[in-house]
């Protein structure tokens, strides 16, 4: 880990921005409006044990509001926070069905934005870490309203993405192509501080993350890659570790820092349907984009992840995503008949 400098979040979007002298600062605000929702999110999942916000939705609460699930209620702030900004022309969260589109009041800008606002929230009674995942890119078509093809797009275009995971501190990760940097929210000042500049994920790691419970659904290649990681071969640093939190930001960060491979793939019961779990707008592609820029690998074990043409909003994807090598040798047991 980097030696903590004092460098906030917005100086460091800035002095990112002024790497492309033709920029607006536009983009610069859209992250900053995105790293208020960011902290907003964070209070409020920090008060998850505090009984009314745990609430079904529709519940309410002893002020007489309805209560809100935290998914529903980040969902709710990032519309709210970004939408009025002026920077973007679209929004599509994993939790709409169909694009959002920027009220007509609001002024539009050239960028859309894709998000999963609480990632893993089915852990969040169980006090574990949740996140939210982001995705920017350039619009694409010039009518006078943005469509869904401005978000139906390579991951390979995308301008920036980043994560927000909601751990035993709330760091903020983010690309904008020139490396992959992380900031720890001091609570005490409301700031994300520059705490992990430049990260680079090790070329090849130690750990595994999977839902080993789904062994009976993996295609072959899984099987005898996973197996392969647990026989014991000290000349090659076998086996590696089992380490899985049911939450991808989590693992992903955990993985990202440490280096290893997290895999979620297809469910092959049916061999001629595999039904992939993962969503290739909201969380494959912009994790993709971060592990990139990381030194690391995304892939569906087939193909690079960033090179997948999106044809549906919800789409899904298997995902295998960390250090360069783990992936590397997947791919080999995954495409070996
Ligand atoms: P969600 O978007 O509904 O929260 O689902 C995604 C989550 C990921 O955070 C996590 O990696 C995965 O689902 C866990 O799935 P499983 O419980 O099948 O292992
Ligand atoms: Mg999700």
């Amino acid at each position: 880990m980097q030696k903590s400098k004092a460098v906030t979040i917005q100086r460091h979007i800035v002095e990112q921005e002024r790497l492309f002298p033709k920029a607006t600062g536009d983009f610069t605000g859209l992250l900053w409006d995105l790293t208020l929702a960011a902290k907003t999110i964070s209070r409020e999942v920090n008060k998850a044990g505090l009984a009314e916000i745990l609430g079904l939705t529709g519940e309410v609460n002893i002020h007489g509001d309805a209560v809100k699930k935290l998914d529903v209620y980040a969902n709710e702030r990032i519309c709210k926070s970004m939408e009025h900004g002026g920077h973007l022309c679209v929004m599509a969260s994993e939790e709409n069905e169909d694009v959002i589109p920027i009220p007509d009041e609001f002024p539009k800008g050239k960028y859309v934005l894709m998000f999963d606002p609480l990632d893993g929230s089915s852990n969040i009674d169980a006090n574990v870490s949740v996140g939210t995942i982001f995705s920017i890119y350039r619009r694409k078509t010039t009518g006078r309203d943005a469509t869904i093809e401005d978000c139906l797009r390579k991951g390979m275009e995308q301008v920036a993405a980043g994560y927000i995971v909601y751990g035993s501190s709330t760091m903020m990760v983010y690309t904008t192509g020139q490396g992959v940097h992380g900031f720890t929210l001091d609570p005490s000042v409301g700031e994300f501080l520059l705490s992990h500049e430049n990260i680079e994920i090790p070329s090849k790691g130690k750990i595994y993350s999977i839902n080993e419970g789904n062994a009976h659904t993996w295609d072959e290649g899984t099987r005898r890659y996973i197996a392969y990681l647990k026989e014991n071969d000290p000349s090659t640093s076998r086996p590696y570790s089992l380490r899985y939190i049911g939450s991808l930001v989590a693992d992903f960060h955990r993985n990202l820092l440490y280096g290893g491979i997290f895999l979620y793939p297809a469910d092959y019961k049916d061999p001629k349907k595999p039904k992939p779990k993962l969503r290739l707008l909201y969380e494959a592609n912009p994790l993709a984009f971060i592990v990139e820029q990381a030194g690391g690998m995304a892939s569906t074990g087939k193909e690079r992840i960033l090179d997948i043409q999106a044809t549906e909003l919800h789409q899904k994807v298997p995902l295998i995503i960390g250090s360069k090598e783990d992936v590397l040798l997947y791919e080999k047991f995954f495409n070996q008949k």
